[in-house]
């Protein structure tokens, strides 16, 4: 049976059956009562869940040569590698906040996880409007302990710059340079996905703004350069997994060495996003309120607690001679909230107009309530990333999305 995993091919469901079995030993599988789904929803890979009638259970997941957005987008399945690896690392960083990696597999681009059937997909839930009190103390923990853990601060050096070498992802990076820092500021590939009512807008503030781009190639090119600290490098609410208890990160292979402001901006970009579904699409003025209101919270909190979490860790862990200087500390972490406020910006951007847009702003059904959402999100990101220097606390940050409601 093994013989046919030697060579790499696309599994079918019934193949991730013979595969599971094969390869994640640590179950005693029923295959008699063995069955499997796939159950991938997003841009990349396939995702196959398999269990038994005796409660064993696990993830395989495999990379396909061509990405499922587009058959005309092929990067390298080596990423599942690099995933699994990272996902390794984080688990040893932030216990409890991974996926449990049981194996990988350079010849099938696949690895088996931990099947987190018991948790529910972050977007799935933000589009039900259910509330999660312990979100933001959780992820803002998974952030401070894998970004800060990975930087030139608390490594020893070498030890980083090997970590930096090893992740080193120039395909999946490229994505991003061009999705996020390129595309939506000018369609040069002819791919943006722009509401219709909006398209004139979007001209107007996005494609004509000078103003607009001269920061963003800042961003880019300090996206490309400032090797900081190891991302997760797509930290959005579809790769994150979560329930009343816990809240599970996974999906990392966009991981790289760069600024740390990149992950922690896509979380409060994609709770504003989590806000505008709610604004627009709840049964009614309680739901709205509980839910837009807790979000609210949420935005404050995950900035205000990541950088207090950030800071203390800085604290405890630094090694960095140079960085003891007294009065550097506080200069890091100033950067790294302008970075989270610039980010929050570029993800709010290319999600409403580029080509990987979010259920939360495409399933809003009224149009003039999804042309305001995304007017909302467009006039905040610019001002996010216009004055990210200006922005100090959580309040700050909110403060931007009200005067975008106010004003649209
Ligand atoms: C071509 S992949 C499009 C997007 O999906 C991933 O989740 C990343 O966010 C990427 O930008
Ligand atoms: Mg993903």
């Amino acid at each position: 049976m093994m013989a046919k995993f030697d060579t790499y091919f696309l599994m079918n469901a019934e193949e991730a059956k013979e595969y599971a079995v094969a390869k994640v030993t640590k179950f005693p599988w029923d295959t008699a009562s063995l069955q499997c789904k796939e159950i991938g929803d997003g841009n990349l890979n396939y995702v196959f869940r398999v269990w038994d009638g005796q409660g064993h259970s696990a993830i395989i997941k495999q990379a396909g040569e061509a990405l499922r957005i587009s058959a005309d987008m092929h990067i390298s399945t080596d990423r599942n590698r690099i995933e699994s690896e990272i996902l390794l690392l984080q688990g040893k960083l932030a216990p409890g906040y991974v996926p449990e990696i049981y194996f990988y597999d350079t010849v099938m681009c696949a690895c088996g996880m931990e099947d987190l059937s018991d948790h529910a997909i972050m977007r799935t839930c933000m589009l039900q409007h259910k509330t999660y009190p312990k979100f933001a103390d959780q992820i803002s923990t998974f952030m401070a302990n894998t970004l800060m853990g990975t930087t030139d601060v608390v490594l020893d050096h070498k030890e980083k710059k090997e970590l930096q070498k090893k992740y080193i992802n120039p395909e999946l990076c490229e994505i991003t340079e061009d999705l996020v820092y390129t595309e939506p500021y000018n369609d040069c590939a002819g791919r943006n996905n722009v509401f219709a009512p909006n398209a004139e807008f979007v001209k107007t503030e996005l494609y004509e703004d000078k103003e607009l781009h001269l920061e963003v190639v800042k961003l880019k090119m300090d996206f490309m350069c400032n090797a900081q600290s190891l991302l997760h490098g797509d930290l959005h609410t579809g790769s994150i997994f979560i329930n009343e208890e816990s809240t599970m990160v996974f999906d990392p292979e966009f991981c790289f060495y760069g600024p740390m402001g990149y992950d922690i901006g896509n979380v409060v970009a994609n709770m504003i996003f989590a806000w505008c579904h709610g604004d627009a699409e709840s049964a009614d003025a309680a739901e709205r309120e509980t839910f837009c209101g807790w979000v609210e919270q949420v935005i404050v909190d995950v900035v205000d607690l990541t950088m207090a979490k950030m800071n203390d860790y800085y604290s405890r862990h630094v090694t960095d001679r140079m960085c003891k200087t007294e009065g550097y500390q506080a200069y890091y972490l100033s950067t790294i909230l302008a970075d989270t406020a610039a980010v929050t910006g570029l993800e709010l951007i290319r999600r409403t107009v580029g080509m990987a847009n979010v259920k939360d702003l495409t399933t809003i059904s009224d149009s003039a309530k999804r042309t305001r959402a995304e007017r909302i999100c467009i006039v905040a990101a610019k001002r996010f990333i216009k004055e990210r220097q200006t922005l100090h606390t959580g309040k700050d940050f909110l403060q931007i999305l009200h005067d975008a409601i106010a004003a649209c």
